[in-house]
């Protein structure tokens, strides 16, 4: 599976409808950062929003749209391809086949990007360069565009600068069928990972060899690609949420959280799944473990365009405010927080955390997971149980419905054989 060139002219086309006449969009793919010796950090992967418009993932690259007098145009910038450079370094994506991905067919030495944009600007026609900063942040590390923008501001000090990302994002939210396709198959990918290290898992092993079993059956496939570095956290390491250690033991009795995901041309799966490393959920685990699908199930009952990401969280926070009352765990709603204390759900995509506006109601092609956890560090306990769903004219389809999640199911999966 790859993407289609019509699928970024498509998107490009939708961007530059949006900007004003009179200018100029520049994306950087960006590049490694330097590490040591004469090493970049690698695998690199280029800006989100450069790859959204032209499927290129080569560093070093960058995309200029033009928007003058009605008439637009596109150009995508390489590296000219140098094959003494090549015989260190690796092949580079050669004119022609930068634009069979893209669509774009005028192409220019990302050496020259200087040069160009000065030609365009010599005429003094254009008002306002459209330059990707990424987010605003005073946090933000500084990047391509950054240093461009200050020797730029230097140089034309009459042209606007304005920040796309806005514009970009916005798209980015909505999904189309490619990027269903892509998670979907992601998801897949991550279904076969989970196969692989619950039908290995053995308690005393180490979470690091669990682990391993679920990157073995992703490399077998030739998957290189993780949406996030894999979780798996046994006993009260489940508690803590983004632990990444995985050096602990799962120890008979304990439950395994593991939240991981495979990526695929980019896209990200993200899923949970909660299991007991023997095989079997002991009868306070199974308890706790339905408690937490109940409350997912209150979720999913009022998913559909229009519901908030705070609806989601009050209908999960009603439903474990039922239930753990009624086990005694609580005595009131505040004491939720001191066993569930993260958000519900987040937009996939592109980013594991995908971009989007903030605070706006699910609508159609939104891919968003739906993730609520217990953890009860005092009893050593910590579950997650994580699906990716993609809203619809009235719901949502469960992109990951495949794969087991009842607590007999779980139990029946860690029975059966190993897929390789
Ligand atoms: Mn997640």
């Amino acid at each position: 599976m790859s993407f289609k060139p019509s699928l970024f002219e498509e998107r490009r086309h939708r961007l530059i409808e949006q900007l004003p006449d009179r200018s100029i969009a520049l994306l950087f793919a960006g590049r490694a950062p330097y590490m040591s010796g004469d090493h970049a950090y690698h695998p690199f992967h280029v800006n989100r929003n450069f790859y959204y418009l032209t499927g290129i993932p080569q560093e070093n690259s960058a995309l200029l749209l033009t928007k003058l007098a009605g008439e637009t145009s596109e150009t995508l910038l390489t590296e000219r391809v140098d094959p003494v450079e090549e015989k260190w370094t690796g092949k580079r994506l050669t004119e022609t086949e930068a634009s069979s991905i893209s669509g774009v067919t005028k192409a220019v030495d990302i050496a020259e990007l200087e040069s160009t944009i000065g030609d365009l600007l010599s005429g003094g026609q254009y008002e306002t360069l459209y330059l990707d900063m990424e987010v605003d942040s005073w946090k933000q590390t500084e990047t391509e565009a950054h240093r461009f923008a200050a020797v730029f501001q230097k140089k034309y000090p009459t042209i606007a600068l304005r920040n796309p990302y806005a514009l970009i994002t916005r798209m980015r939210a909505i999904k189309d069928q490619a990027e269903i396709d892509a998670i979907r198959h992601a998801i897949g990918v991550t279904k076969n990972g989970l196969h692989h290290m619950l039908t290995h898992a053995k308690p005393g092993m180490k979470e690091y060899q669990l682990e391993a079993y679920f990157n073995f059956a992703l490399r077998y496939e030739g998957v290189s690609e993780h949406a996030f570095p894999p979780i798996i956290a046994a006993g009260e390491r489940a508690t803590i949420l983004h632990y990444v250690n995985n050096d602990g033991i799962a120890e008979d009795g304990d439950l395994v959280l593991c939240d991981l995901g495979a990526a695929h041309l980019g896209y990200s799966a993200d899923i949970s799944r909660t299991f007991p490393v023997n095989g079997t959920f002991s009868p306070r685990q199974r308890q706790l473990y339905n408690i937490v699908l109940k409350a997912m199930d209150a979720a999913f009952a009022i998913i559909r365009p229009g519901v908030t990401r705070a609806d989601l969280l009050s209908a999960v926070r009603a439903s474990y405010g039922r239930d753990l009352r009624e086990i005694g765990l609580i005595e009131n709603d505040d004491d939720i927080s001191r066993y569930f204390y993260h958000g519900v759900s987040h937009r996939l995509g592109l980013d594991t955390h995908d971009v989007g506006p903030d605070h706006v109601p699910f609508q159609k092609g939104d891919i968003i997971t739906v993730e609520p956890g217990l953890y009860i560090a005092e009893e050593g306990i910590g579950i997650r149980i994580e699906d990716d769903v993609l809203i619809t004219d009235d719901g949502f389809v469960n992109l990951s419905d495949d794969i087991p999640k009842q607590a007999d199911e779980i139990e029946a999966w860690m029975k059966m054989q190993p897929l390789m």
